[in-house]
């Protein structure tokens, strides 16, 4: 019976989802939703990627927590329309789902928007259920979380389109074999586009801005 509910809850939620990709490629907006554990480094390669692209382009965020407004306090300084998703007042859920996501762009001005980044709540399992309905996922691993993490929790490997190593200035104090990382990844997605930055030096962020510009001049098309 409780396998039935949860798989009623999942296909309503895909459903959602299929919704909110068509509606935002018709409006010519470019959704990544950005997962990872808390404290990976999601919200601020969210801050330092919109400081480095704001000149191009306009964003918007919609920030997920179970509860606070921290993070979106923090990016509303950047004078960024950012709407607040606060799961607690639910139940507390992990992630966040689809229908929540259209929601909380109806005070979003559309028309004024190139890209949506999803901040999605902190955790590498839930939010792997729960299709948002972005064109892309991308999985946030800082280094101090170690290389395994691909083995021990395949699935967010598995939906997620590319994945940012982040804090690599972190590498030589806590050390990480890169090596062993590559290959448990090759194991659940062997496509997924990789991508080597730290949010501290600067470190690799040519290659993660190219991408993301390059998603959002597709979406124009
Ligand atoms: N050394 C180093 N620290 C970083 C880097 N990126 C983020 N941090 C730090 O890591 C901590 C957590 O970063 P956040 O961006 O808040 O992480 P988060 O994933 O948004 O965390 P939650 O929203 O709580 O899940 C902060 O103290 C950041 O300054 C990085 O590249 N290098
Ligand atoms: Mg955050």
């Amino acid at each position: 019976m409780e396998v039935k509910v949860l798989q009623n809850i999942l296909q309503a939620n895909d459903a959602f989802a299929e919704e909110n990709r068509r509606f935002f490629r018709e409006k010519r907006i470019l959704v990544l939703n950005v997962m990872g554990s808390p404290g990976s480094g999601k919200t601020t390669l969210i801050e330092k990627t919109i400081r480095m692209l704001e000149d191009r382009y306009n964003f918007a965020v919609i920030e997920g927590d179970v509860a606070s407004t921290i993070d979106a306090d923090k990016l509303s300084k950047l004078d960024i329309p950012v709407a607040q998703i606060n799961t607690e007042p639910f139940g507390g859920a992990c992630h966040l789902e689809a229908n929540w996501i259209r929601q909380s762009t109806e005070s979003f001005d559309l028309d004024k928007i190139d890209m949506i980044f999803i901040e999605n709540v902190g955790n590498l399992v839930c939010p792997a259920e729960f299709d948002t309905g972005a064109h892309k996922n991308i999985v946030i691993l800082s280094i101090p979380e170690g290389e395994d993490k691909p083995a021990k929790y395949p699935l967010m490997f598995r939906v997620s389109h590319a994945m940012v190593i982040s804090k690599l200035d972190l590498i030589d104090a806590v050390g990480c074999d890169m090596e062993l990382l590559h290959e448990n990844l090759k194991k659940v997605n062997d496509g997924i586009i990789r991508f080597k930055v730290s949010s501290k030096s600067g470190e690799g962020f040519d290659d993660w801005l190219k991408w993301v510009q390059n998603e959002i001049e597709g979406i124009k098309k």
